[in-house]
């Protein structure tokens, strides 16, 4: 076969074997990603019931107290949120019916938490997916994780379409909610439906494409009715929204573009196609509508994934062949190829570990033998399953395009694995850095395998949650996105692990700086009798310009240390970045060059250099105009108008930088940059400020300096501490 790389896309696709291509033309995978609360698990929960999986709908925070599929976790149910983001799939039966046909379309789905301490289950979902519905509340429009959402889709290139949900509730507006994706995600996007009635009289949509009015009866909804007949009231809107939605395609898609400009009328198919056109290559958003709360409206949406977002040979994935120098490589989800596949999700059940694998290329079958990329070794595929949420079925074997789980796997999230003959891997995924972190120890001794066990179980979960002994206090130390991150994993400690524990206050990740650039010579010499301790270093020290990551470097002319010595001095001075001189907290944007340095005949080696290369570090970042940084939150905050003034009032008590407000019909949202440790208890002051109606958020933004005052009275208590644990 012709080198898959220089093949394009369309290509690909045309080269399809037919049964293969057959197979993929009916396969998504998809993720629903949204603000917290707006409506994916409800949403999710129809699209099983619609298509059979679960024989009835269950509510999230529902009075059956069943709670819904997708938030299988006592904890998800109880909080009414979605912390895990949990695998289904479904076999979509789509109706088409002007030609009369029905055909069948397998959709893996993914649906992923809103709240932003959950982030990486969003991130690792839209790394492997290949299309997205991203849901919008019709009231609230873009929110804050809306815009998180959006970045995340456009770091993995993911085509989305937009679902305006909530059409029932009071103050819907979906024009206003179309606005704004086109304005604030900066995507253009145009509505594809318009509601027939709206709030307490939302009755169903439009389809302006094919002008249908489109209704749901029975009691859940279930039967889709079509009509020609079009409400009087809604016909203008429909005739006006269709208007627009063709010049829409027309700016981002070369076909229409013609078409508009000779004056003719673009054809049903013709408008199809340039929507899917444009949706795969991301250059537009189609607009449904509709309420899951109230069964409406949600079969169209099904319809929308299998007519606009891609199959898995439409989108481009790349991996790097180890073998010539990570060359890039071109995924081609052919069967026949060999096998590689991406190990994006890893959970711990009553069976061992779980592992979910997106299949890029090739067969994974059960008792094949694969390779894992990173490590090299080889293990056996003992069983592979499909997850629906916390239930499974066992399959043989899965193909190109498809995403399953396989048991009994150990590796780690992120890991590539494949047939043995390729060197391939595949890029991982962005891993937010934690902000917040606590000490945390089991109130009883006994209880301490289970603690272990728990502990590391979570960590290979979810790489945003760390975990380390802190070598001098002893204490275990857990970090993580926020407040509720960590609050989470107590919670579920005590219920899953009959382990209470015994938490400190949460403390801020700060990071350690410096400032100026600043020479050192250093010579450690010890005579102890017996063989000595001697290593010298020369060079400096000097920030890299950037607050992120360090670096090490060695201009040594001469051979005066050997590369072994210096090896074991770039090892020290990742070992001194791991907890600064001011506050044993990380250090970053610092940069150590040794350029000159001497070695004993007998008394040198790797302990000496690279305990003289810490001491060095030492002495030079002290020297170097240090700073303690501190995390910056961007904050958002929604309420009713009315506590407008008590929420400044609050922001400015805390030095926040205000940097946009926007007042609608009844809330106002504002949106402030703040230093996490001036938010701690901000939820409280919130609630007793806005009779508990105001809302916020928070997401790390960026690392900035402390103000002096924080610096000194952290840097003082540091040495407090540091003397007291000297003198025990
Ligand atoms: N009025 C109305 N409420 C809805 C609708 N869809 C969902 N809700 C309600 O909104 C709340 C949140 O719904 P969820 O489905 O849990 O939202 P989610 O997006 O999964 O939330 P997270 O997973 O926590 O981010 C629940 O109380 C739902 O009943 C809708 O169409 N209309
Ligand atoms: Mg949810």
């Amino acid at each position: 076969m012709q080198d898959p790389s220089s093949l394009s896309q369309t290509d690909i696709v045309n080269n399809l074997n037919p049964k293969e291509a057959a197979r993929l033309d009916k396969l998504r995978n998809i993720g629903i990603a949204a603000h917290i609360d707006s409506g994916k698990t409800t949403a999710t929960e129809r699209v099983l019931y619609y298509t059979g999986r679960i024989k009835s709908i269950h509510e999230v925070r529902g009075k059956d107290s069943v709670g819904a599929k997708m938030d299988s976790m006592d904890l998800e149910r109880e909080k009414g949120i979605t912390i895990q983001s949990a695998a289904t799939f479904c076999d979509w039966v789509k109706v088409d019916r002007e030609k009369g046909t029905e055909e069948k379309y397998h959709i893996n789905l993914i649906d992923t938490p809103g709240h932003i301490d959950f982030t990486i289950e969003v991130e690792r979902a839209l790394r492997v997916l290949d299309g997205a519905v991203m849901i919008l509340c019709a009231v609230s429009g873009v929110q804050s994780q809306t815009q998180t959402v959006d970045r995340q889709m456009r770091r993995y290139n993911v085509p989305r379409i937009s679902f305006i949900n909530k059409m029932d509730r009071m103050g819907a507006n979906p024009f206003r909610v179309c606005d704004m994706i086109n304005k604030k995600l900066r995507i253009p996007a145009a509505m594809i439906q318009v509601p027939i009635g709206a709030e307490d009289d939302f009755k169903g949509v439009v389809d302006i494409v094919r002008m249908k009015a489109i209704y749901n009866t029975g009691e859940k909804g279930e039967t889709i009715v079509e009509s020609d007949e079009i409400p009087a009231d809604v016909k203008q809107v429909a005739e006006e929204r269709r208007k627009m939605l063709i010049e829409t395609l027309a700016d981002v898609d070369d076909e229409i573009a013609e078409m508009f400009l000779d004056e003719q009328e673009p054809t049903i198919p013709q408008i199809k196609a340039a929507i899917r056109r444009a949706t795969i290559s991301l250059k537009f958003s189609p607009v449904m509508l509709g309420s899951a709360l109230a069964d409406k409206s949600v079969q169209p949406m099904l319809d929308g994934v299998c007519d606009y977002l891609p199959n898995p040979s439409e989108v481009e994935n790349v991996a790097l062949d180890k073998r010539r120098k990570e060359a890039p490589v071109k995924m081609v989800s052919y069967q026949e190829l060999p096998f590689v596949g991406l190990a994006f999700k890893l959970e711990e059940s009553n069976f061992g570990q779980l592992t979910y694998i997106r299949v890029y290329q090739g067969t994974i079958k059960k008792g094949q033998v694969v390779y894992n990329a990173r490590t090299d070794k080889k293990v056996k595929i003992p069983r592979i399953v499909r997850m629906h949420s916390n239930e499974m079925e066992e399959v043989n074997e899965i193909h190109a395009g498809e995403i399953c789980a396989v048991f009994g796997v150990d590796c780690a999230s992120g890991d590539t694995f494949t047939d043995g003959t390729l060197g391939y891997t595949m890029t991982s995924m962005f891993v937010p850095d934690a902000v917040i972190s606590l000490s945390i120890k089991p109130k009883q001794t006994k209880d301490t395998p289970n603690f272990s066990k728990a502990m590391s179980r979570f960590q290979r979960e979810d790489p945003t949650f760390r975990v380390h002994v802190d070598t001098e206090s002893q204490e275990t130390i857990i970090s993580g996105m926020g407040e509720l991150h960590l609050d989470i994993y107590v919670e579920r400690m005590r219920r899953e692990y009959n382990v209470d524990c015994i938490v400190g206050q949460p403390q801020v990740a700060y990071r350690e700086t410096i400032q100026s650039r600043v020479p050192f010579d250093h010579i450690l010499k010890k005579q102890t009798g017996g063989a000595g301790d001697y290593a010298r270093v020369v060079g400096w020290m000097e920030p890299t310009g950037q607050i992120a990551d360090n670096h090490f470097e060695q201009q040594i002319t001469g051979g005066t240390i050997s590369e072994k010595y210096l090896l074991a001095c770039e090892k020290g001075f990742y070992a001194s970045c791991d907890k600064g001189p001011l506050l044993g907290h990380r250090v970053l944007g610092a940069s150590m060059v040794i350029n000159d340095g001497a070695t004993h005949m007998t008394d040198s080696s790797e302990m000496s250099f690279r305990n003289a290369t810490q001491q060095a570090f030492r002495k030079a970042f002290l020297a170097a105009q240090p700073q303690v940084l501190e995390p910056l939150m961007k904050t958002t905050i929604t309420a009713p108008n009315e506590f407008q003034g008590n929420i400044v009032g609050l922001l400015n008590k805390r030095n926040a930088v205000i940097s946009d407000t926007e007042i609608g019909p009844e809330d106002f949202t504002l949106y402030a940059d703040c230093s996490l440790n001036s938010m701690f208890g901000f939820s409280t002051q919130l609630r007793a400020a806005t009779q508990g109606k105001g809302e916020f958020s928070m997401e790390f933004s960026h690392y900035s300096p402390a103000p002096m005052q924080l610096q000194k009275e952290l840097i003082a208590k540091h040495e407090k501490y540091q003397a007291e644990r000297n003198k025990k």
